[in-house]
């Protein structure tokens, strides 16, 4: 019988073959260093040679250990969701609700479950960078006292396809190109587009990947969804449908297209580091748990079938109820240890919680775990500390590669005669029963004719949108269109559109130099334009009102003015914003009166894409230095391109002349005295100043 409570998820501890017991690696701060095997090592930088100038010899089972480790370092790369970053957190249910669900950690006001969270992006390799404009994975693991329950979502509430059946055909599809390998991490190529033309049914998808939503500022400041609709039941056995959310503490933010680009080049780790640093300096990320629940008389009513994945329901149908919020408040020890290794299924459920009969959820039960065996090998990778549950666990699974829990005793089976020493048995009262849902039907493959209306929510979606919004949506079909070389392709998604809007439809049209616009896709059935308006799907409609979490940037050079720059510190402090000092050089600038300031960023290493907000605290000299400065020039361009807020002292105004901005406006903030920094900062919390969208 494998038995065993869970050791911790940090990797410290590796066993040893004697009876399982659990040795210590090495500590103190610089202990011998040892091979794999404990023998102390002596020499790690010279191999043995036969002389100095001699061959090296076979015999040299230091080196050969060292190296044979290191060409196997390397373990497959996800096969989608490949760039990812986790933290460690916990989940607190701050409302129980036994009256829906029997899951253990909902039970209980104030107890804390722990939990691993990875964000990802999906179509690039590991190596690629945290601003392509894609779909964010958010994958949660939840150790609850009853197993570990798996909420494998993303940062939007739809799926490109219906059926598991097409998911091999999407991802080949939006990947780099199988004869070229390129490109890398985007959707803007052929073959994407040219699957999703004949894929109606992606079309309300598109809209929310066309969105800012798949620009996001960083993980902190997007939302999370498990999709799918799922099933809770009660101890009495009376079950209830569900779709979770999670809701960013700080509230939604993306990013500008352009200012993605930049960032991409000027720090490819963009996103991992904002995650990094905000849980390193104690500003920890959290979200809201929030459940939409449902019984069967809704789903009956409901306009589309909540079994259908590209379909969503909107919170003013069914308003979200907070149960309890996540947090993320410690970094992993080891990249690969959690992060990497950390195998999320969506089989993995508890008692209260159950699966619903969407065929897209049901056909990735079996892919999660097929995948996780090829990854990390084997079947045992549920004993690596990041996947064991932190509950007893108890079963006869037993051997396979790498296998760390192992029998004791002579039971492995069940049922046996063993009494007492028999191991585990299962338990009909406490242990995990399906609802008893009926279910029966002609064997068939099919799509339910329920499924078959494709238009009416991407035209939701978009109709819900601010103009500044749709605007973007429409930039970015047709920067992603432009990237087609197939004009037949971009020809058959502007058929689509026609059947999502007109307007936007035209925009694309135009956009593209399409010169005769195509006749409608032929749809299934024809888009309805009765759904009204939901304000929760847009991100602007929805500002936070606060800067805390973002970060301003502040142009200095020598002389620039102190008691200003104090007041910005304090200010931006008092909000529970970051600054960040960028230089001409990086060792330091001389304030105004005599005290050195840390700087952060030289500037070219700085640009004003990695910010929320900037300032220019500039001398008349400071300005004439940087005036002369491509990246600073570029630095004020890019701030006001990108809408952003800008504090500047008068002095500046050389520098703001050469980046182009001959006049300031509503968005700028004049800096002329201590009480303008708190000016400025509260100006932030309007994010960006979108009055200046040309
Ligand atoms: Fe998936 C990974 C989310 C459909 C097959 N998926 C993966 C991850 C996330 C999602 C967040 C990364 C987990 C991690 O951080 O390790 N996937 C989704 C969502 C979907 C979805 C929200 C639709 C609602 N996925 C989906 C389908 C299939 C898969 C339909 C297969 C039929 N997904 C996989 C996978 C991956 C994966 C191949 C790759 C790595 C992994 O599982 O662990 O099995």
């Amino acid at each position: 019988m494998t038995q065993s409570t869970h050791e911790g998820t940090n990797n410290k501890q590796v066993p040893t073959g004697k009876g399982g017991e659990i040795h210590q690696q090495a500590g103190g701060k610089n202990p011998t260093m040892t091979t794999a095997q404990g023998a102390p090592v002596a020499d790690d930088q010279n191999s043995l040679k036969a002389g100095a100038r001699g061959p090296t010899l076979l015999e040299d089972q230091i080196m050969r250990e060292k190296i044979f480790h290191f060409d196997h370092e390397r373990i497959p790369e996800r096969v989608v969701h490949a760039r990812g970053y986790g933290a460690r957190g916990y989940f607190e249910s701050y409302d129980p609700i036994p009256e829906l669900t029997k899951a253990d950690l909902f039970q209980r006001k104030g107890e804390k479950t722990p939990a691993f969270v990875r964000f990802s992006t999906v179509a690039g390799n590991k190596g690629s960078f945290d601003l392509a404009r894609d779909v964010r994975g958010f994958a949660v693991k939840l150790y609850t006292q009853e197993g570990n329950w798996d909420i494998v979502g993303n940062n939007i509430p739809v799926f490109f396809i219906q059926d598991a059946m097409k998911f091999p055909d999407l991802v080949h599809a939006v990947k780099e190109a199988p004869d070229r390998a390129f490109p890398q991490a985007q959707s803007a190529h052929d073959n994407f587009w040219d699957f999703i033309s004949f894929m109606p049914e992606a079309m309300h998808m598109v809209m929310w990947q066309m969105s800012d939503r798949t620009i996001p500022r960083s993980f902190r400041f997007m939302e999370g969804f498990g999709v799918h609709t799922f099933r809770m039941v009660n101890t009495e056995g009376q079950s209830v449908f569900v779709k979770f959310h999670w809701k960013p503490k700080l509230g939604m933010q993306s990013v500008v297209w352009n200012e993605a680009l930049k960032i991409n080049g000027a720090d490819p780790d963009f996103h991992r580091r904002d995650l990094w640093n905000a849980i390193e300096s104690g500003d920890f990320p959290e979200w809201e748990l929030g459940l939409q629940v449902f019984d069967e008389d809704f789903a009956e009513k409901f306009e589309f079938d909540v079994l259908d994945s590209t379909k969503l329901i909107p919170e003013e149908q069914v308003p979200i109820r907070k149960v309890g919020r996540l947090v993320l408040n410690e970094r992993v020890d080891n990249f690969f240890a959690e992060t990497e290794q950390v195998a999320f299924c969506t089989q993995n459920i508890v008692p209260g919680i159950d699966f619903s009969n969407d065929p897209l959820l049901q056909g990735r039960n079996f892919s999660y775990l097929d995948t996780q065996t090829k990854r990390l090998g084997g079947p045992n990778f549920t004993h690596i500390p990041v996947n064991a549950p932190k509950c007893p666990f108890a079963h006869f699974q037993q051997d396979g590669h790498m296998a760390m829990h192992n029998p004791k005793g002579r039971a492995n089976y069940e049922p046996n005669g063993w009494g007492d020493n028999g191991g585990p048995r299962a338990d009909a009262r406490k242990g995990f029963t399906s609802v008893p849902v009926e279910e029966g039907g002609v064997k068939q493959r099919s799509r339910s004719e329920t499924f078959a209306d494709h238009y009416s929510q991407a035209r939701q979606f978009y109709m819900s949108q601010t103009e500044v919004e749709q605007m973007h949506l429409a930039d970015a079909l047709i920067f992603e269109l432009s990237k087609v070389e197939t004009p037949a392709i971009r020809v058959r998604m502007v058929a689509h559109l026609l059947n999502v809007d007109k307007g936007l439809a035209e925009k694309v049209a135009k956009g593209l130099r399409i010169p005769d616009m195509p006749a409608p896709a032929e749809a299934a059935m024809p888009t309805r334009d009765d759904l009204p308006v939901s304000d929760a799907l847009s991100i602007l409609k929805n500002a936070p009102g606060t800067f805390a979490g973002r970060k301003i940037g502040v142009l200095m050079a020598d002389g620039s003015d102190a008691a200003i720059f104090n007041a910005l510190k304090a200010a931006a402090k008092k909000e529970k914003a970051m600054l960040a000092v960028i230089a001409p050089e990086i060792g330091g600038v001389t304030l105004s009166d005599g005290s050195v300031a840390e700087v952060q960023e030289k500037i070219d290493g700085g640009p004003s894409v990695l910010f929320d907000a900037v300032c220019l605290l500039l001398t008349a000299e400071g300005a004439e230095q940087l005036r002369a400065m491509p990246p600073a020039r570029d630095f004020v361009a890019d701030a006001f391109a990108h809408m952003k807020f800008i504090g500047y002292t008068k002095a500046s105004a050389p520098l703001l002349k050469k980046a182009g901005v001959d006049q300031t406006d509503g968005g700028c903030v004049e800096m002329n005295a201590e009480a303008d920094a708190e000016t400025l900062i509260q100006t932030c919390r309007a994010l960006r100043f979108w009055k200046r969208v040309p």
